[in-house]
């Protein structure tokens, strides 16, 4: 499909505030990729659809999962995640988008993974920084993003397992993996 009538049809799929996010999320991941010498089209193309799938009901998500096969076992964790896992399937069978980096940019847009792609790394932290997203300690991961791609994940996904954590609530193995291979590479 091409990239007018995508967008057209991914600001249909969400509220005005989603979209404004998915623009920011866009003009971020073009920033990073051009800065740490990734694909800006490609990181654009995973960042225009990255949230295709979350406002969609719990069952349709569910049922996404569960039918087609998508899941190890995102079912049995926060239901947050799994419009990532959706989205990569709509982005796939509706959008026609057969690259695999950038399919796999958009399911693990939210739980991170261990080794993961420089263009993952780059949507998951466009996510993360993008000039809407006000939250405490976004500052410190912006700065860290002029430098360097790793540890600015590696902060958000230590604030995001904390908050977690602070909420008693179940934490996605892959965020954990994800963490410890950051840590690892960057020591
Ligand atoms: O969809 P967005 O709001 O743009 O952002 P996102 O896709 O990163 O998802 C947001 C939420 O998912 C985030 O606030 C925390 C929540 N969440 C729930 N369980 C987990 C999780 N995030 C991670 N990384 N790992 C989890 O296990
Ligand atoms: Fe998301
Ligand atoms: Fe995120
Ligand atoms: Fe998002």
């Amino acid at each position: 499909m091409e990239r007018a009538e995508m967008i057209e049809a991914v600001k249909a799929e969400m509220p005005e505030r989603r979209w404004i996010h998915t623009e920011g999320v866009m003009a971020t991941s073009i920033l990073l990729a051009e800065r740490f010498g990734g694909d800006p089209e490609r990181a654009e193309l995973a960042s225009i659809l990255h949230d295709v799938a979350k406002f969609w009901a719990t069952d349709r998500l569910a049922a996404v999962i569960a039918d087609n096969g998508l899941g190890d076992d995102w079912l049995a964790y926060d239901k947050e995640l799994w419009h990532a896992p959706a989205g990569a399937w709509e982005a796939k069978t509706r959008f026609g988008v057969d690259d695999e980096d950038v399919l796999n940019a958009i399911r693990f847009h939210t739980s991170g993974r261990g080794g993961m792609s420089k263009l993952e790394k780059i949507v998951w932290l466009a996510d993360y920084i993008e000039p809407g997203r006000d939250f405490p300690g976004v500052d410190n991961i912006r700065s860290l993003s002029e430098k360097s791609l790793d540890s600015a994940i590696l902060a958000g996904l230590e604030a995001t397992i904390g908050v977690l954590m602070q909420r008693g609530r179940l934490i996605y193995p892959l965020t954990i993996e994800a963490r410890n291979d950051l840590l690892r590479s960057l020591n």
